[in-house]
């Protein structure tokens, strides 16, 4: 489709559900082998399975509060949101949520909290935490604003509702940015794709708060333009192993360390690999490897997969694995009303 097309918005946000679900298999592991991820997702095709036994993780249920909480209101209120997590939270609370992250959304359902962000603020002795938990939620404030100042306005405000360090907001910016982008055809151009995110974050990254963190924290000066340095890098060799790729970028449960190096999947998935199946599209090869890193599998191949989605449209997704997915059925028809409100704010209505 073209850009901002029905197809790419059903695309990312059907295809970061699938990256949660399918992710989920290999969470925490440290080597996985490419042969065991294709066979995670050979067995999605048999048709005695599917029907949703793949259930979705925090991930997934925290965007879905965004995704309500930005239709229901029409735009970004950071109550309703708040209120929309802590319920979700007290309702299905064995998700597989950050230890951390727990007390801010017990502390959110709180009626007496005059001040939605201070649960976030009192994390991690006062300095927020700089966990993926913003980022992984990211894409649909993407899929809602048109104009890419909001995208990183409301990206941001929606992801310190729990995450208040820099490290932990500023990947949330990326990541939401990384979709925009995607959603208007950016990445048949991925050098420029990559420039121009570097060029968003150098301003993203030159605020005070940021600069104190990544002080505080012995980063560098401005640590996700760092970050996607290394990811242009990468891109520019011609051969890269999973080993490099995690020693460069990471595969943790810090923002830094998981959202450039989701940005990397989609960019090296764009052509053909060897280690990945012939028949495989880019959107299957992108889950593929990013499960193949191991460790943070079910938020980077969500996040990868928002990106991913973004760019291929549904068309690219197999109906096999949306069958087997908890919440992919949802996200297909929330992404239509999602692009809906995308549409009338794009005419200024
Ligand atoms: O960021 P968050 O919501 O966790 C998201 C991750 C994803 O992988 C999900 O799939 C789920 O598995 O969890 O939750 P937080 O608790 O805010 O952060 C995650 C973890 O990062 C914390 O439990 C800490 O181990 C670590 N962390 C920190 N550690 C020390 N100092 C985050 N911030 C800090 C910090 O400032
Ligand atoms: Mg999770
Ligand atoms: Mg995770």
């Amino acid at each position: 489709g073209g850009p901002a097309s029905l197809s790419r918005f059903r695309g990312a946000l059907v295809a970061a559900v699938l990256g949660d679900c399918v992710g989920g298999e290999f969470e925490g592991a440290e080597e996985v082998p490419m042969e065991s991820v294709l066979q995670h997702l050979i067995s999605l095709d048999d048709d005695t399975k599917g029907n949703g036994i793949l259930e979705y993780s925090d991930d997934t249920a925290m965007a879905r509060c965004v995704v309500q909480s930005l239709l229901t209101r029409a735009g970004f209120d950071e109550r309703d949101m708040a209120r929309r997590f802590a319920k979700e939270y007290s309702a299905s609370p064995g998700r597989g949520y950050g230890s951390g992250v727990i007390q801010v959304l017990k502390k959110l359902s709180s009626p007496q909290l005059s001040d939605v962000y201070q649960p976030a603020r009192d994390q991690f002795n006062g300095r927020g935490s700089f966990g993926n938990g913003g980022a992984m939620r990211a894409a649909p404030f993407a899929l809602a604003f048109p104009d890419p100042a909001d995208v990183k306005k409301f990206a941001h405000r929606g992801a310190m509702l729990t995450h208040s360090c820099s490290l932990g907001y500023n990947g949330a910016v990326l990541q939401a940015l990384a979709v925009h982008l995607s959603l208007q055809g950016a990445l048949d151009l991925p050098l420029k794709f990559i420039s121009t995110l570097i060029t968003q974050m150098e301003d993203v990254e030159s605020d005070e708060a940021t600069l104190n963190d990544a002080r505080i924290l012995k980063e560098a000066e401005k640590p996700f333009c760092e970050r996607l340095h290394r990811v242009s890098d990468l891109m520019h060799r011609s051969k890269v192993s999973i080993e490099e790729v995690i020693s460069e970028l990471g595969n943790g449960i810090a923002a830094l360390h998981s959202v450039p190096t989701a940005i990397f999947c989609v960019l090296h998935c764009l052509q053909p690999r060897e280690c990945l199946p012939e028949n495989y599209g880019g959107l299957e090869r992108t889950i593929a490897y990013s499960l193949a890193l191991g460790g943070d599998t079910d938020t980077i191949a969500c996040m990868a997969g928002a990106i991913a989605g973004a760019h291929y449209g549904i068309e690219a997704i197999p109906q096999s694995w949306i069958k087997c997915c908890e919440g992919a059925e949802d996200a297909y028809m929330n992404a239509e009303r999602l692009h809906m409100l995308y549409q009338q704010t794009s005419q200024g209505g």
